[in-house]
């Protein structure tokens, strides 16, 4: 069943140089790109965004991060893209994700995990409309 998702690669990720690592993934998988654009995150966009985590104590520090330089923000689409880029992505803490995955492989502290993907048909839905309303 193909399926929309939205993917970022955080400001840690475009610092680093690795949007073309994360696209590079996500294309050999068979996913596809629907949209892309490197853009400079408002503070209401992450707020949003990251709405979830209002109470959490990290929530200010992860806007600060999120909103700290560019993003590459995309809109992939294929068969189950959500939970087929989760899995590319690995999980939340990099120490524990797998090696293979981007954050496996790329990154060593939870904040700075590289990537975004919505977790779930709504959230993916949620996402799109806010980073991308029209598409
Ligand atoms: P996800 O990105 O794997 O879906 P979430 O639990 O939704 O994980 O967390 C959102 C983002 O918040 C994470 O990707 C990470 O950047 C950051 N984060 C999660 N847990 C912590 C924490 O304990 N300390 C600092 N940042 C965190």
């Amino acid at each position: 069943m193909s399926e929309r998702t939205l993917v970022l690669v955080k400001p840690d990720g475009v610092s680093r140089g690795l949007v073309g690592e994360v696209i590079s993934r996500i294309e050999r998988k068979g996913l596809k790109l629907a949209a892309l654009e490197l853009r400079n995150v408002e503070r209401s966009v992450a707020e949003q965004h990251y709405a979830e985590h209002a109470s959490k104590p990290f929530f200010e520090s992860l806007l600060e991060f999120i909103t700290s330089g560019p993003v590459a923000a995309m809109v992939v689409e294929g068969d189950n893209a959500i939970a087929a880029f989760r899995q590319l992505a690995g999980v939340t803490n990099p120490v524990q994700a797998a090696n293979g995955s981007i954050r496996g492989d790329f990154a060593i502290e939870v904040q700075y995990n590289i990537v975004h993907g919505s977790d779930s048909t709504e959230s993916a839905k949620r996402e799109i409309d806010l980073w991308f309303p029209g598409v």
